[in-house]
């Protein structure tokens, strides 16, 4: 007895399926997320019970649709403002219509990016009679000058890794790795690191022959005062960095000049 009602309703769900299914429509794309002004490849797949030729209508709330020559594929054009979009597709065979539809979310640029450009300058310039200590009040660069920190760096590729127990490595002013201007003073490194909400904390070194404590005193003036004027002044362990996007990092004649150059100055 049993085995009959639950035959019963078993044919009694293929039959409603069976109606209802007549046709279904499925939106899909390779991503739900694009970059503002990306491009995605959306796809309309029909399964439907009539042999009808499907007729395809696209919308979109913000962006652009754009069609291709294959029948039920378009291309999505993101707006140029993030945010997030409804593409919608209506679908007719035989007389008979069927929506679906589909939620996009346009992000800022380089959202998607996997990796943050990292670009560190140091105007040397700016270093020229240091106050360091009364035995030494008025150090200058003495090129070359080098960075180390809390990273790992590749200078063939480039490329960089947060983590990491203080190497050290050198920075460039003669063009490349991302230095700007050949011979300005104006010392450079590019690191393009994998993205991290990490911390990177660095410091940097020169070749003057007076130290204090694990750098030039020279840099160590620099290291101290730049503590304070990065992103975290609440961090007095050393200046940092998060390579979470792209960005530049700089010691500028403004920071050499904060505090009215309290670099230059006896304290
Ligand atoms: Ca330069």
């Amino acid at each position: 007895m049993k085995k009959t009602v639950f035959f019963l309703v078993f044919c009694a769900i293929v039959c409603i399926g069976g109606l209802s299914a007549e046709m279904s429509v499925s939106l899909t794309s390779d991503s739900l997320e694009v970059e503002v002004g990306g491009n995605l490849e959306i796809s309309c797949r029909v399964s439907e019970g009539t042999k009808g030729f499907p007729s395809f209508q696209w919308n979109s709330t913000s962006g652009e649709i754009i069609g291709t020559d294959v029948a039920g594929e378009v291309d999505f054009r993101a707006p140029t403002i993030s945010g997030n979009v409804e593409i919608e597709v209506h679908v007719t065979i035989d007389g008979k219509s069927e929506s679906e539809t589909l939620d996009i979310t346009v992000l800022p640029e380089g959202a998607l990016k996997k990796t943050a450009d990292v670009l560190i300058t140091v105007d040397t310039n700016t270093l020229q009679n240091i106050w360091i200590n009364h035995s030494h009040p008025a150090e200058s660069f003495k090129p070359p000058l080098y960075i180390k920190g809390t990273f790992r760096y590749d200078p063939d590729s480039g490329s960089a890794f947060a983590g990491g127990s203080w190497p050290t490595y050198a920075m460039y002013d003669d063009g490349t790795h991302g230095d700007i201007e050949p011979g300005d003073g104006i010392w450079s490194i590019l690191m393009k690191f994998e993205k991290t909400d990490s911390k990177v904390y660095f410091a940097l070194d020169d070749a003057n022959e007076y130290r204090v404590e694990y750098e030039s005193g020279l840099a160590w003036i620099v290291k101290m005062a730049w503590i304070e004027l990065d992103d975290f002044p609440d961090d007095h362990s050393n200046p940092a960095f998060i390579p979470d996007r792209d960005k530049t990092v700089s010691w500028s004649e403004e920071k050499a000049e904060a505090e009215e150059g309290r670099i230059y100055h006896e304290r």
